[in-house]
């Protein structure tokens, strides 16, 4: 009832609109319009009113939910339903509690703040409140479990180019799953995936942006490795516009990208934008690790490195250092 009540404010946007009018349209007393009023005000909607009880609609807040990204969304699936949540411990946590049950292909869960937001391999993931997009995109790819993977890096190319559309800010990829600006990490991505057999049940790809984290908000040990939209621009962002270009962005890949679970037509978008290719890493896997010159990218996804003996390995996954690049020294 609270969005009707806000979907009424809205259409009578920067006029007065009386609460007895707006209880009769809706079939609710006037002090339940009252109430719901207070709610919005809470939510960070400035809605003034006269002493007769009329209401003005005069700023949304930058929230998440439907109703403010409805009017930027171009996509015709991916976030298309929204569960938006003020404060949740991890949106990828909730997601998969929800996949086990039942969801439509591209629901997308944001929430405003994670109070244990994660990274991979069970790390971090620094979450301020108001200060981000924290969001999992739950799909249900009809590919190969084994092609899932690569869902990464469409999302990391998706996110790139909405920081370009969206705030000229130019961005590269750390492969696997790194977003970075300056040699500073500015996005994690985490794709998790349950699958039976040879089908997939879910796919939740995670998508961490910090908009407009500032430098005291990362804490001690993050602080010299990471930035934000806003750090970088010198300016505040609307998350909404963005968030709505990262889910325009990803549905147009993905509807090419589950024809036959290829990256075949971004792999030479994603190596034009890879900040570790023509660099010395050293790449960590759970088998082995290796140092040597990261030369290239594979179909699969996967890492190319180039030994000191000559000889190439190609890395499927891990953590890769590169000097000078998120804080490794
Ligand atoms: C990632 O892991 O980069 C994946 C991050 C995914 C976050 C999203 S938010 C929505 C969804 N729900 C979740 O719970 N997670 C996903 P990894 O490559 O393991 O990097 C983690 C490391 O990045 C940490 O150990 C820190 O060093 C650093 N870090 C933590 N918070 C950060 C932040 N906000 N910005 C930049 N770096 C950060």
């Amino acid at each position: 009832m609270r969005n009707k009540v806000l979907d009424v404010l809205k259409a009578n946007k920067g006029q007065f609109i009386s609460g007895e009018n707006i209880s009769e349209k809706l079939g609710i007393s006037r002090t339940a319009v009252w109430k719901h009023v207070g709610k919005l005000r809470e939510e960070g909607y400035i809605i003034e009113s006269q002493t007769n009880g009329g209401y003005k609609l005069i700023e949304s807040p930058d929230i998440l939910s439907l109703s403010e990204l409805e009017p930027f969304l171009r996509t015709s699936f991916i976030g298309r339903d929204i569960i938006f949540l003020d404060s949740i411990s991890s949106t990828n946590t909730y997601a998969k509690k929800k996949a086990e049950e039942s969801f439509r292909e591209g629901t997308v869960i944001i929430a405003d703040e994670q109070t244990e937001g994660k990274g991979r391999l069970g790390r971090q993931w620094i979450s301020a409140r108001g200060k981000g997009i924290w969001m999992s995109v739950m799909l249900k790819p009809d590919i190969l479990p084994v092609d899932a993977p690569k869902l990464t890096i469409v999302a990391a190319i998706a996110v790139v180019r909405a920081l370009w559309s969206c705030c000229q800010l130019k961005a590269g990829i750390k492969w696997p799953n790194d977003i970075t600006v300056g040699n500073k990490k500015i996005c994690g991505i985490l794709t998790e995936m349950s699958a039976e057999a040879d089908e997939i049940k879910y796919v939740i790809i995670g998508i961490g942006i910090n908009t407009n984290v500032e430098i005291d908000d990362f804490g001690p040990e993050v602080s010299a490795a990471a930035t934000s939209v806003s750090i970088e621009t010198g300016r505040a962002i609307t998350r909404k516009a963005l968030t709505a270009s990262v889910l325009y962005e990803l549905e147009d890949m993905y509807e090419d990208f589950i024809i036959d679970g290829s990256i075949r037509p971004f792999l030479n978008e994603y190596k034009g934008k890879a900040a570790i290719l023509g660099r010395n890493v050293k790449a960590i896997s759970k088998k082995e690790e290796v140092t040597g010159l990261a030369t290239d990218i594979s179909e699969e996804g996967h890492l190319i490195v180039r030994l000191s003996d000559g000889t190439y390995r190609e890395i499927v996954s891990g953590e890769i250092s590169v000097r000078g690049l998120c804080g490794y020294i």
